[in-house]
């Protein structure tokens, strides 16, 4: 054989939970603690792939953490070989289904079988995808929830100032759209007009509130309005898409490309954003990424920016990488920003390598 390859032994999957510094307060729910699953894939020949996905639900890292030591005991034995590794964890959950709970623990070990893939190669990921090592254009989303106009100015100045940044993301959907529009104003006048700003409800409308009350903020000049609606209503969408001047997002919640496909399809959106977790992977993000670029549609990510960062670097329609550093505790080497660009390490793999000590002071033991 030309080259070495690679055998799953096993894999080990351990919840840790953290802390939020700015902790998420969103229409739908509100969030303090972020749960973690750290995902180790380990082969006979002694390197170690690893990735973590954030369940959101610290209770749901249960469910994860089974399903996925399930799937590491079915694929002990295998060729590493990640689309192949990807898909045969999905066909073995097809009659659960292929979304939800299933997909994430697919993606998981999926982007874990990639970075053993490219530490065996000794590339960084990007590269071994056919990329480059470079920056990558980042828009800070540490925080911006739903506070007051004041606070909401204040932590705006911060969080363009953590790394140099041109845009922000600011979450919407307080009860009273004018608050809304209070707090906008605020980060505008801190802001001054050389940041971009998105906006984010977080599906917290119902389609009549959001024909409203996106059109009351249609008129500012904002980078995107993501999710203004219950994710899954793409005919609202469609709706909302054809009637705003300013861009629509969506693509957390797509699970799969084929969710994806449908919603452009329908023209439910003029942006995409897909998260690592639900996409499937760096599988399902290359598949989901092939059908935006034919679409002409511009990709931004969700996320799982050590690993986002890597795919931006090959996605040809690749827009804006949405920056969190939630899961820094926890790693060996934070990945560090500069003057808004995102650095890639140059390392094999996609550099996300654990501190062991902030992992055994967070773990979560069931
Ligand atoms: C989001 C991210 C993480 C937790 C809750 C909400 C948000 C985003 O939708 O797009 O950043
Ligand atoms: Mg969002």
């Amino acid at each position: 054989m030309a080259h070495a390859s690679l055998t799953v032994r096993g894999i080990i999957a351990r919840p840790v939970v953290l802390e939020l510094k700015r902790p998420i307060v969103a229409r739908i729910a509100t969030i303090t603690e972020w749960p973690l699953i750290l995902i180790d894939l380990l082969t006979e020949e002694g390197i170690v792939g690893r990735s973590y996905l954030a369940p959101y639900v610290v209770k749901a890292m249960r469910y994860l953490v089974s399903a996925i030591d399930d799937l590491g005991a079915m694929l002990k034995g295998r060729r590493a070989a990640p689309t192949e590794l990807f898909d045969a964890a999905r066909k073995s959950l097809h009659f659960v289904g292929y979304e939800g709970l299933s997909m994430i623990a697919a993606s998981g070990l999926d982007m874990a079988a990639w970075d053993a893939l490219a530490k065996a190669a000794n590339l960084p990921l990007c590269v071994l995808l056919g990329g480059t090592v470079g920056p990558v254009k980042s828009y800070n989303s540490n925080g911006l929830w739903l506070k007051a106009p004041q606070a909401v100015a204040e932590e705006a100045l911060q969080l363009r100032d953590e790394g140099g940044f041109s845009a922000l993301k600011l979450r919407l959907g307080r009860q009273r759209a004018a608050d809304d529009l209070a707090a906008l104003d605020a980060a505008r006048k801190a802001l001054g007009d050389d940041v971009q700003l998105m906006v984010d409800f977080n599906q917290g409308l119902d389609l009549a509130e959001a024909l409203q009350r996106c059109h009351m903020i249609d008129g500012l000049a904002l980078a995107w309005i993501e999710e203004p609606i219950v994710y899954d209503n793409l005919d609202g969408y469609a709706r909302l898409a054809a009637e705003l001047k300013t861009a629509v997002q969506i693509g957390e919640n797509f699970y799969g490309p084929r969710e994806m496909h449908k919603a452009i399809a329908k023209q439910a959106c003029d942006l995409v954003m897909p998260d690592f977790m639900r996409i499937g992977g760096v599988t399902g993000w290359m598949r989901a990424a092939a059908i935006a670029g034919a679409a002409g549609i511009p990709v931004s990510t969700h996320l799982y920016p050590e690993v986002a960062a890597h795919m931006m670097r090959v996605t040809e329609t690749a827009h804006w990488l949405e920056w969190q550093d939630w899961a820094d505790p926890i790693l060996q080497t934070p990945y560090r920003i500069k003057d808004g660009f995102l650095q890639i390490p140059d390392v094999p793999g996609t550099g996300l390598e654990w501190n062991e000590s902030a992992v055994e002071a967070h773990r979560v033991r069931s």
